[in-house]
């Protein structure tokens, strides 16, 4: 009995300093965590010779605005009498841009000239002129030539203090004109053995590289793919790719969805979380390993699958019963879908036409489970409107698929990538009897 009470009293004193010894590893360990987690990565500033995408790198788009906007003055005459007005965002203040007409007497394939308001001013006289040049965008196949401008520098008048906002231009004629950043930030970074590319683009146009999205209420609101993209052009962008990958690769894109998406602040590498910390001029970005809270998504329907973009990125979400884990956070839906594969290995596809009903915006929390059904069964809305035309009057039957979620979809599924006839229609009296056939058309 005296012997085992001493043999607990001689374990009790070796375990404390073990304990202490312990305490101290583990607080090293904390300070001394891999490199890639702590150290600042540099990010070199380079010029973007050819953009990605028509739209990738953070590019706005701009609208045509119709006549000459009242606030605008000094515009030079050489620009020639047919002018084209456009406004965009740049350094959070309205700038106006013409496109003119190309110099008289040019030869046929010259660019139209282009007139920027960079010191924002709304004066033109104090600005250069700007002869463009043709540019062939998107590969021979299936490019088209634009009309490319700058790179030219965008600063108040009344404020020194602001960051230059460095932008080439792109004219496509009737289709409008882009705005692009003229520069990026890329470097490498190594991430659990991985070696990564990855490119910042100052995708909102206000000279720094710290814009990070958060999805809105305005943007999980837009039924229209277009109109939820526009948002985008509010924060700044990343690309991030495996190193020394075939660009063919599939896997060398990480967000195979877009080669481009919005920077987050975190981001998801081999289904680990890292956080991202940028220096507001670009200069350097750090990654650190997270641990996120995490609550699930049951949608109750195995087929479906949903792109969901949130701070901690962009989520394709497929399989796995209809049920995924997520971090906690807001969600906006991007689009979504039904997938199925029979047993001859032929893919049905039905994808959303646009209104994501209650899915539009999703909540998860730490920890519980968020369940909004959707998919089948599926409800068939036809609206019929009869309309009077030359020829008498005709009845139009539109038709919609509505899921679960108030989800809609269009009509027409795929198999494998093709889409399928649209459906008939067939009008019965109440015996039965068919009064009238019809076929839909995709509209
Ligand atoms: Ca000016
Ligand atoms: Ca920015």
């Amino acid at each position: 009995m005296l012997l085992a009470a001493r043999v607990v009293l001689s374990w009790r004193m070796h375990v404390r300093p073990i304990r202490r010894v312990l305490i101290t590893v583990g607080f090293l360990a904390a300070t001394f965590s891999p490199v890639w987690a702590q150290e600042w990565v540099p990010l070199e500033k380079k010029e973007v010779k050819e953009r990605r995408s028509l739209l990738g790198g953070g590019s706005q788009w701009l609208g045509k605005t119709s006549g000459k906007p009242a606030r605008l003055k000094g515009l030079p005459e050489e620009m020639g009498t047919k002018l084209s007005y456009f406004s965009a965002r740049i350094g959070g203040q309205q700038t106006w841009l013409v496109i003119g007409s190309p110099p008289a007497g040019s030869k046929p394939r010259t660019s139209p000239r282009f007139i920027a308001d960079t010191d924002q001013d709304g004066d033109l006289s104090d600005e250069k002129i700007v002869a463009g040049r043709k540019k062939r965008e998107g590969g021979w196949l299936f490019g088209r030539t634009v009309d490319h401008y700058g790179p030219l520098t965008f600063k108040p008048a009344d404020d020194a203090d602001s960051a230059d906002v460095e932008l080439t231009f792109q004219y496509y004629g009737a289709d409008g004109l882009a705005a692009s950043p003229a520069f990026e930030r890329a470097g490498d970074v190594t991430v659990d053995g991985q070696e990564y590319h990855l490119i910042l683009s100052d995708g909102n146009a206000d000279g720094r590289f710290d814009g990070f999205y958060g999805p809105s209420k305005k943007q999980s609101q837009e039924e229209e793919t277009d109109s939820k993209w526009t948002v985008f052009s509010e924060f700044d962008a990343i690309s991030i790719t495996l190193k020394d990958a075939r660009p063919a690769a599939e896997d060398a894109v990480i967000y195979r969805f877009w080669d481009t998406p919005p920077l987050t602040k975190t981001l998801r590498l081999k289904d680990v979380y890292y956080h991202l910390e940028v220096k507001p001029d670009g200069s350097a970005i750090r990654l650190a390993k997270t641990d996120l809270p995490v609550g699930t998504l049951d949608v109750g329907c195995a087929d479906a699958y949903l792109t969901l973009f949130s701070e901690c990125g962009l989520q394709e979400l497929q399989g796995s019963g209809g049920k995924w884990r997520l971090p906690a956070g807001r969600y906006v839906c991007w689009s979504l879908g039904l997938r199925l594969t029979d047993e001859a290995g032929v893919v049905w596809t039905l994808q959303g036409s646009g209104d994501t009903g209650k899915l539009g915006e999703i909540v998860i929390e730490p920890d519980k489970t968020v369940a909004l059904k959707m998919g089948p069964p599926l409800k068939v809305k036809t609206e019929a409107r009869q309309i009077s035309g030359l020829f008498g009057r005709n009845r139009y039957v539109s038709m919609g698929l509505t899921g679960q979620a108030g989800e809609s979809y269009s009509h027409g599924a795929y198999k494998n990538r093709w889409r399928l006839p649209p459906p008939k229609l067939k009008i019965l009296d109440e015996s039965g009897q068919v009064m009238a056939n019809g076929q839909f058309e995709y509209g």
